[in-house]
């Protein structure tokens, strides 16, 4: 793993990234391996620029040795440097620039990054080191920026389900000439049903770590002690083979009931039927195209439901690529968006998961051991919660960044400002996905063993979640009362007594200003 020097006159610099671990990256497709060197760098900005899950670091830096010998093995000459090199200037740009003196390259040929701050300060390396610098696109995406560019334009409306209908054309995915396949576009209406304990339950596979991987562990458990969440135990699939596995087995034992229990939540259940496969997917270990094409075999074969089919191949080539095309469309100003002015901090409970509230303690509490929640965890209860308070939208955008495997910039974001806390004032979605303690007590068996009522408003055991709920629909009369989706929800509202407001209106001030505070 020692760097390789070499005096490689006339090569190319093809630096690869953390996530950009593919054979086929479009750099290395541009580059020549017995001729050109590949540049991989462990840097200290990118391990802190927030404080990543420990488990994050470790998924990172153990796939990006495995693949820096993967590419070995297919004779390229990889310069890898690590973060305990003593001359690690620790950034991208400050690596890239002493590469390109040490191997006296002609040009730097790169992908373009998944992260506007990362794709800044690439574009400034040409300034830096006086080389030509070429950044082509990111060909493992169904969807490039500038195509989805050309879809947005003139557009009053960029709906997902829009979008979603042209990927399946473009794909051919579950369709049956120009028609989807059992003439509906979308089953979400069949995928609500909430989960039954079941002793069959799949689990996804546990890659025990091997000696790269230990290494790196003692590396975070060294430097990133004081990072979030728990190091051990350690089981994400780390190389391609082992990705793959976790591919087959997901296919195999639980996408045939991922349609029915997608917004299922249980107790002990983190993963229930999803795949866990995102933190491989963004960092390229799984090929997306690929997978849909695979799940799509196995509902021909008729080995799973259609509505299993549709809806996972829905979030891969609908929801993955439309919020990449959001962000990098709205990026830099889509970060500053607070349509909702809130400001409140975001209570301490989000780094240590000790709450009374079942559902946030079960969600936060599986995030820090698992670096993992679910989609309906992720928005309908940590999520949910904060929307509620009106916590500030950048610290939640930097929570969710930090704490899950599969954070990237180019979709937790959007997911996070946009989808969950409606910061962008609609402009992803069409109303906020704020809700009651209802949703959850419908959806998850939480509430079962938590010491609110689900059912209470107000009252010394009432829910927070009712009485935030409806404190936040009265806050945001003035913005939200227009929007048609919530005609019903403000038709309520008027008709609630005044007392009922007020009560409602003090249980929550009480409430927020202990656990999430407005800055001074
Ligand atoms: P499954 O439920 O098995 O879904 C299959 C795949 O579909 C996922 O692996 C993912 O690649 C894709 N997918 C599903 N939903 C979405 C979505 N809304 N946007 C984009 N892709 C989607 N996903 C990330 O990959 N990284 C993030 O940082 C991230 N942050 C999120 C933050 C919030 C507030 C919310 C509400 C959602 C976020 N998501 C994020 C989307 C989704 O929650 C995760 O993709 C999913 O939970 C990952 O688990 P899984 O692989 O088991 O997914
Ligand atoms: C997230 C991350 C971490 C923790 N460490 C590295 C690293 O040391 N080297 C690297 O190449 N990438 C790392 N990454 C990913 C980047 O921060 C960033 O998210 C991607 O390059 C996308 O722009
Ligand atoms: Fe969550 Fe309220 Fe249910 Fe408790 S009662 S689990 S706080 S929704």
């Amino acid at each position: 793993m020692a760097n390789t020097p070499s005096s490689s006159n006339g090569a190319l610099l093809l630096p690869v990234l953390g996530d950009q671990l593919t054979p086929t990256l479009a750099s290395l497709a541009a580059g020549e391996r017995s001729r050109d060197v590949v540049l991989m760098m462990e840097v200290a900005d990118e391990t802190t620029y927030v404080r990543h899950h420990k488990k994050k670091i470790v998924l990172i830096l153990s796939a990006m040795r495995h693949f820096a010998e993967e590419l070995r093995a297919a004779g390229w000459q990889v310069d890898y440097v690590r973060l305990d090199d003593p001359q690690n200037t620790g950034s991208f740009d400050g690596e890239i620039a002493r590469a390109a003196r040490r191997h006296a390259v002609r040009r730097i040929v790169l992908t373009e990054p998944g992260e506007y701050r990362v794709e800044c300060l690439l574009r400034g390396i040409a300034a830096r080191t006086g080389l030509a610098v070429e950044i082509l696109p990111d060909t493992r995406f169904l969807c490039s920026r500038k195509s989805f560019a050309g879809w947005a334009k003139g557009r009053k409306l960029l709906r997902m389900e829009d979008f979603y209908r042209a990927m399946r054309k473009r794909t051919g995915l579950l369709m049956d000439g120009d028609k989807p396949v059992g003439g509906t576009w979308n089953l979400d209406k069949e995928n609500r049903k909430p989960a039954q304990r079941d002793l069959m339950m799949p689990r996804p596979p546990r890659f025990a770590p091997d000696a790269m991987t230990r290494e790196v562990m003692d590396v975070v458990r060294t430097r990133f002690d004081n990072h979030f969440g728990d190091l051990e135990p350690f089981w994400f699939p780390v190389t391609r083979t082992d990705a793959a596995t976790a591919q087959r087995a997901f296919i195999d034992s639980a996408l045939a009931s991922f349609g029915d229990f997608q917004d299922a939540m249980l107790t002990g259940e983190p993963f229930l039927y999803h795949s866990v496969l995102a933190p491989a997917l963004n960092i390229g270990l799984i090929d997306p195209l690929t997978l849909c094409r695979d799940v799509e075999a196995a509902w021909r074969a008729g080995r799973v439901p259609l509505n299993a089919a549709e809806g996972f191949i829905r979030q891969i080539i609908g929801w993955r690529e439309y919020v990449r095309g959001i962000y990098w469309m709205t990026m830099p100003d889509y970060l500053d968006h607070n349509a909702l002015e809130a400001r409140r901090a975001l209570p301490d409970f989000y780094w240590t998961g000790e709450t009374d509230m079942a559902c946030l303690a079960h969600a936060i509490g599986q995030t820090k051991a698992e670096a993992y929640a679910h989609h309906i965890q992720r928005l309908m209860v940590t999520g949910n919660f904060a929307l509620l308070a009106g916590v500030d939208p950048k610290a939640v955008h930097e929570w969710y960044l930090m704490v899950y495997a599969d954070a990237f910039e180019w979709v937790e974001l959007p997911n996070t400002l946009g989808m969950s806390q409606y910061a962008d004032g609609g402009f992803l979605g069409s109303k906020p996905y704020a809700a009651s303690a209802n949703y959850i007590s419908k959806m998850s068996d939480y509430c079962r063993g938590c010491r609110f009522d689900p059912k209470a408003r107000t009252g010394p055991r009432a829910c927070p979640f009712n009485f935030l709920y409806w404190d936040f629909i009265g806050r945001n009369e003035a913005r939200l009362s227009d929007n048609q989706r919530m005609a019903m929800i403000y038709a309520s509202w008027r008709k609630m007594p005044a007392a009922d407001k007020l009560a409602i209106s003090e249980a929550a001030r009480g409430f927020l200003d202990r656990v999430a505070p407005l800055p001074e």
